[in-house]
């Protein structure tokens, strides 16, 4: 058995990397450790509570991270602070998991060895020009707009510095936005979706005019598992399914999905720095490594995904009205 440690397990794309994990590749044997912030869930895993062990700790807790490292053979890191408007409303936790939290894991990485793969984001490139056809690639010099972008940024230095410096076995791999069931209702689709559940009007920011590449939760780690077999050390994957909507567009299927009229939400104050237009160029890890997404509908997507919530109140009712809260403040 090969002993896997997945950091941020109890989190949107960590449990369902741990849930394809233990359904998929028996060969795992795996241990999640997650801080169980606002994000983090432990019901999430519930299913799979007999399969996997849990430990409720912090990614910046050296001992923690020193003696769960030390026992893994392989280490997929996901642990982050990962909304924008948080981290536009108070940054501090952002700068302390997503970098301190990294550096750490990495440290322990240094003493004990391990493989380690590190999660990323395209935000770290920036945005692109909301008109054109250009894409991000893994040359993509870094350029972050937000402070959330700017850690995820500093993560990935740190790795690649380990790397080359240290010997530290990494991959990275940069994602485009996710979707699937398990998300926070803090991000836009379950945002919308459980408002219309729960007979609120949705809320675009802006003009909704800004694109970003709606990527299936199961794609994204299915291409997590191949670089994990297949991938290079020291290289980085972009990972995207091509499938590119300005945020109008998806608020109006969302709405059509659910019987609505296409109009029937609010426009809200835009969200500062708001980046414009995300698209990766993923051609590297489609032709190196063999990976496409299957969920190649995103309406099909979106239907699987809004039944999800229809039929899953426990796990998200409990964070609805906090979260909206929160928004309040923001005046978004
Ligand atoms: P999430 O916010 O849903 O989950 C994050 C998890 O990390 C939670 O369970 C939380 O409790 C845990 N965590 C946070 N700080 C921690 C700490 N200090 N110690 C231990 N655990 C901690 O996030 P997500 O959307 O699942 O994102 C996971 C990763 O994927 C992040 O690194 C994010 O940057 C990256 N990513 C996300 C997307 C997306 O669309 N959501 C796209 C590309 C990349
Ligand atoms: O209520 C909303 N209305 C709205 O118009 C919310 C919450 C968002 N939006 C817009 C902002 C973005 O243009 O929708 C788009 C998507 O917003 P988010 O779900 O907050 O995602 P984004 O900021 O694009 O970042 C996501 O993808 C990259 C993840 O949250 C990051 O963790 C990941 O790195």
């Amino acid at each position: 058995m090969t002993r896997m440690l997945v950091t941020g397990g109890a989190g949107f794309i960590g449990a369902n990397f741990v849930h394809h994990t233990v359904e998929n590749h028996p060969e795992y044997e795996v241990c999640v450790l997650d801080a169980l912030t606002y994000a983090g869930d432990r019901n999430t895993l519930s299913s799979v509570a007999d399969q996997v062990e849990f430990v409720h700790g912090d990614i910046c807790d050296t001992e923690v991270v020193d003696r769960l490292v030390e026992r893994a053979d392989v280490i997929v890191h996901f642990a982050a602070e990962s909304h924008v408007d948080n981290s536009l409303h108070n940054p501090e936790p952002f700068i302390r998991s997503n970098i301190i939290g990294t550096f750490t894991l990495l440290e322990a990485l240094r003493k004990h060895g391990g493989r380690f793969h590190h999660i990323s984001t395209d935000e770290v490139f920036g945005d692109l020009p909301l008109q054109g056809t250009e894409k991000f690639t893994e040359e993509t010099p870094y350029d972050p707009s937000s402070p959330y972008s700017a850690s995820k940024a500093g993560s990935d230095m740190l790795v690649r510095a380990w790397a080359r410096s240290f010997g530290v076995a990494a991959t990275i791999s940069n994602c485009a936005n996710n979707y699937g069931s398990f998300q926070h209702v803090e991000k836009f689709i379950p945002r919308q979706i459980t408002n219309l559940l729960g007979d609120a009007r949705p809320k675009l920011y802006g003009a909704g005019e800004n694109v970003r590449e709606w990527t299936h939760v199961d794609d994204h780690n299915a291409a997590v598992h191949l670089i994990l077999s297949q991938g290079k050390l020291g290289e980085t994957y972009l990972i995207g399914s091509g499938d590119e909507r300005s945020n109008k567009e998806i608020m109006e299927l969302l709405l059509g999905l659910m019987g609505l009229e296409p109009d029937a939400y609010d426009h809200v104050s835009d969200r500062p720095g708001h980046d414009l237009r995300y698209s990766n160029d993923s051609t590297k890890i489609r032709t190196e490594l063999g990976w496409q997404p299957i969920y190649g509908d995103l309406r099909e997507g979106l239907a699987a995904t809004i039944e999800w919530y229809r039929e899953n109140g426990w796990w998200w009712q409990p964070q609805k009205a906090a979260t909206e809260a929160k928004y309040q403040v923001l005046g978004r």
